[in-house]
């Protein structure tokens, strides 16, 4: 009777000890799920994104300076715009990327910039139509007057989709905050 009540305790501790390493194998494959948004790195913050999201790193928001955003997936584009003349290079974050980092679960981004402009995109605009949330413009940072600190670009020279009044709209310039719903 003993031997079978140990032989009991020992299985459990055993399945106990199973769940915690299997635990603890799905937090390293899956490290977006446990690992929280990291903090910005002391910089200016020049992203707000609220709203419909799972991963925060300040008091109801993430919050990204420029070390932050360049620390997420990095996209060059080449492209022609209607608002600059012949091809520029465009540096930013995927949109997709930016969505997955603060873990949104909405389907409707406003974008608002400082000239009190705001607009709807889809959540959906990253994964479907290249949308990049730029924040060197030929290599260099974007001033307000620049049209910075962040600017909404999609491939406008690669794709034909992209080039008309509805996407020209989305193409936030003096972008500081989305909220996702
Ligand atoms: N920050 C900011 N971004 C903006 C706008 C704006 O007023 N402010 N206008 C939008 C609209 S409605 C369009 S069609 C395009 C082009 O604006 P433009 O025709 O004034 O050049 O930029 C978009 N991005
Ligand atoms: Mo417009």
């Amino acid at each position: 009777m003993r031997l079978a009540k140990g032989g009991t305790a020992g299985r459990k501790l055993r399945r106990r000890i199973a769940a915690i390493a299997i635990g603890g194998a799905l937090l390293l494959a899956f490290p977006a799920v446990a690992e929280p948004l990291q903090k910005p790195h002391g910089g200016e913050i020049i992203l707000t994104v609220s709203g419909a999201i799972a991963n925060t790193n300040g008091d109801g928001g993430a919050f990204f300076d420029l070390a932050l955003l360049k620390s997420l997936p990095v996209r060059v584009l080449v492209t022609e715009t209607p608002w600059t003349k012949g091809r520029h290079e465009f540096t930013g974050v995927p949109l997709e990327a930016l969505v997955a980092a603060v873990g949104a679960s909405g389907k409707t981004i406003t974008a608002y910039a400082l000239n009190d402009y705001s607009v709807d995109l889809p959540v959906e605009d990253g994964k479907r139509h290249g949308a990049l949330v730029v924040y060197l413009f030929d290599g260099q940072p974007m001033l307000p007057s620049d049209r910075g600190p962040l600017w909404i670009v999609y491939p406008f020279s690669d794709r034909k989709e992209t080039r008309s009044e509805t996407f020209y709209q989305r193409a936030v310039w003096n972008l500081y905050a989305m909220t996702v719903r």
